[in-house]
């Protein structure tokens, strides 16, 4: 009998329509566990590593988690892998709502979508009945109102649909794939759905899912639900408000925006507004904000409440969570967060993440107002009017065009990397907030954050909410506040961890950036990015674990939880080296798309204090912290103890990993 998982892949070839249920080896939860850690050796084992984003073989999974389906608090992530339009390297953006543990009620662990269907189809899975159907009738349909319709026809009001709208469709490379009340949103998988002319994937399953140890199993989670009421009763004190809870970032419940409106960038990450949440803005938006959220949504199994059902005066309904509320108003620098709800609406239903899609449309008004593009970009055509002058519908017609592909949207919609290059004439220096060609979060700061660099540069996946977390943003200004901080921290990986939050200052010798040292930035980083590891393997949300301050889910309790869910033994450091292990395959997979040490940089202008020199010394010594060699390669003798032979003689071949 399998546990915890269904033990069975679906594999569907969509250019023959060939559909097949086919059992995995139980072996590969012992050296991988599941989701992100399986979809990377499926992706490594599978495809060429000459594979490019729009070919046949750029392999799509949709995958659950090793705990998807179980009664595990917030295991809800859908992961879904393929080579990225951005970034040519492997993408896995996540979803929460419900889609996943649907799929393993169904009787998968994934789905693999293989080649490109020749016509537009839908997926519809319901426990062993697979079909392709046809969904000509749904092209041009937006994100939301496919998955309405869906159900309507099939009669499911209960099926879960992952569907893109017609950014995807058109194959935008900011195109998301909205699902229910949620969204795997960045570096493209709606341009590769669409490549592959799949509308959506719908599922409903009612099959049980095995636990070796109920009993255990059930008192790890009673422990931590007492732990999560604690906390929520007990905000932490002296941090910013979205991360003193648990969660997601609470910003549907808390109206508070000073935080991102006056940190944060607007624009395409270029004014910073200090002094913003003034008298007026702090009644006005909070006020805006009540008015739209027509209630809080949780997740599957999840007893927070992070993303709200909006339905904004006329707007229709769609979900919104986060940082999205802001980011169009912030990047079209206007003032209203009444249209930056409408603005959210309208690229929801295209079908477009919601963190570089804004920049990106923010990049093309630079380029109007620099005078970049030019009379001949801005005129209608027999199929769309003229760009408007006035900035809010300036920004929504560059959204359409962006999302129809027509005039420069065709070029915007590659991102700003890809656009900057193709329009030229100067569009390159306006292309300041990519890294690996991907839109970061619209951050410009004044001295380099040491922590921050190396997890904005050594990161997979670019996305900084995907590796930050249970490391404190900044140093608590007074020893007093620090002493609290640490009193209460079951969470840390090893108590040493303490004494760098008493001695880091705000300013000073023991200050960024020079402080936390090299050492201890990659130390942090590691336990940082451990735990999102570990979070992406089991599918549980980040923002119960890797993400916030002090989670629930921790690396003490999840062997535990993990040995009871499974029956394979296991405790800190065996986890310890399956997320390793992963970690270095995914790298290793990564370098063999082609990426290399000179792509690992932030922005010049991301931190206005630069220091090269320490710079390449938090490399190095992050690199030697992982087993590297000074190119960002796992070394031979790191792969030998990772069990990955096969991948040192794989980079050797190759010559990318040349000395041992
Ligand atoms: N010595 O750099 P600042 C995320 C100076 S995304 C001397 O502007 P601050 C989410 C500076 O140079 C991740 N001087 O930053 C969550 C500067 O001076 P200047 C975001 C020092 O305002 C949800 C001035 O002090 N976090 O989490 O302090 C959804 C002000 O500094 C100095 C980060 O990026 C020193 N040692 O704080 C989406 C991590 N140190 O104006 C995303 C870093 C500083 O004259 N985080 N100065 O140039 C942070 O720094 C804080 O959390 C933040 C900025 C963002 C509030
Ligand atoms: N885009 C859309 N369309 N919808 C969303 O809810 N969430 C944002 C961003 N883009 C969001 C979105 C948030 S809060 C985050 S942290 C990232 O997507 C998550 O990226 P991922 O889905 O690629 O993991």
């Amino acid at each position: 009998m399998r546990y915890a998982e269904t033990g069975y892949n679906l594999e569907i070839d969509l250019a023959t329509g060939n559909i097949e249920r086919v059992e995995t080896d139980p072996k590969l939860v012992e050296t991988h566990l599941g989701g992100l850690g399986t979809n990377v050796k499926l992706h490594w084992d599978r495809v060429p590593p000459e594979t490019k984003a729009f070919d046949d073989g750029n392999m799509m999974i949709f995958s659950s988690g090793l705990l998807n389906a179980t009664p595990a608090w917030s295991a809800n992530r859908t992961l879904v892998t393929f080579v990225s339009p951005q970034t040519g390297m492997l993408a896995y953006p996540f979803s929460g709502g419900f889609w996943s543990a649907e799929l393993k009620y169904a009787g998968y662990d994934k789905v693999i979508l293989n080649n490109k269907s020749p016509n537009w189809v839908y997926i519809w899975i319901k426990n062993d009945k697979v079909e392709l159907r046809d969904a000509s009738h749904l092209v041009g349909r937006g994100a939301y109102e496919t998955q309405d319709l869906i159900r309507e026809e099939l009669k499911e009001p209960d099926a879960q649909i992952f569907a893109i709208g017609p950014a995807g469709e058109n194959r935008c490379f900011t195109a998301s794939m909205e699902q229910g009340r949620s969204s795997a949103s960045r570096l493209g998988g709606g341009a590769i759905m669409g490549d592959k002319k799949v509308k959506a994937i719908a599922v409903r399953g009612t099959k049980d899912i095995n636990l070796y140890d109920g009993e255990a199993f059930m008192k790890e989670m009673m422990d931590m639900m007492a732990y999560i009421n604690y906390r929520n009763a007990n905000p932490i004190p002296g941090v910013m408000t979205i991360l003193a809870g648990i969660g997601s970032p609470q910003e549907m419940v808390h109206t508070d925006e000073k935080w991102h409106t006056e940190n944060f960038m607007w624009g395409n990450a270029r004014v910073r507004r200090r002094g913003f949440w003034d008298e007026n803005i702090s009644v006005e938006w909070p006020e805006t904000q009540l008015a739209g959220i027509k209630r809080l949504i949780s997740c599957y199994n999840c007893p927070q409440h992070c993303g709200a059902l909006i339905a904004f005066k006329d707007t229709p309904r769609y979900m919104a969570k986060c940082f999205g509320k802001m980011t169009y108003a912030m990047a079209a620098y206007v003032d209203s967060l009444d249209w930056s709800w409408r603005a959210l609406q309208r690229a929801t239903e295209y079908g477009f993440d919601s963190f570089s899609t804004p920049q990106i449309l923010a990049f093309g008004v630079e380029l109007i107002e620099a005078g970049i593009l030019t009379e001949e970009d801005l005129v209608g055509t027999d199929e769309y009017p003229p760009c408007p002058e006035e900035t809010e519908e300036r920004f929504l017609w560059l959204m359409d065009r962006t999302a129809y592909r027509q005039g420069i949207g065709n070029l915007l919609a590659d991102g700003v990397y890809w656009a900057a290059r193709a329009i030229g004439n100067g569009a390159e220096a306006f292309d300041h907030n990519t890294i690996k060609k991907h839109e970061q979060l619209p951050l410009k700061l004044g001295t380099l954050d040491p922590i921050y660099f190396l997890m904005y540069t050594t990161n997979e996946k670019i996305s900084i909410t995907q590796i930050e977390g249970n490391w404190p943003q900044a140093a608590f200004p007074t020893m007093e506040m620090r002493e609290e901080f640490v009193r209460d921290w079951p969470q840390l990986p090893d108590d040493h961890f303490k004494q760098y939050v008493l001695d880091w200052e705000p300013r000073g010798e023991k200050s960024i950036p020079f402080f936390p040292t090299p050492y201890m930035c990659s130390e942090i980083v590691d336990w940082m990015e451990m735990m999102h590891n570990i979070d992406d393997a089991c599918c549980i949300c980040c923002g119960m674990s890797g993400f916030c301050l002090k989670p629930p889910w921790h690396i003490h309790n999840y062997p535990r939880v993990i040995q009871a869910a499974t029956g394979i033994e296991m405790d800190e450091a065996k986890l310890k080296k399956i997320v390793n292990r992963n970690r270095n395959l995914h790298r290793a997979l990564n370098l063999r798309y082609g990426f290399r040490r000179e792509d690992e940089n932030a922005p010049e202008d991301h931190w206005k204090r630069r220091y090269p020199e320490l710079e390449k010394e938090l490399l190095d010594t992050y690199y030697q912290y992982k087993g590297w060699n000074l190119d960002g390669v796992p070394t031979k003798e790191r792969l030998h103890e990772l069990d990955l032979d096969y991948v040192a003689e794989d980079l050797m071949k190759r010559g990318i990993l040349r000395d041992g």
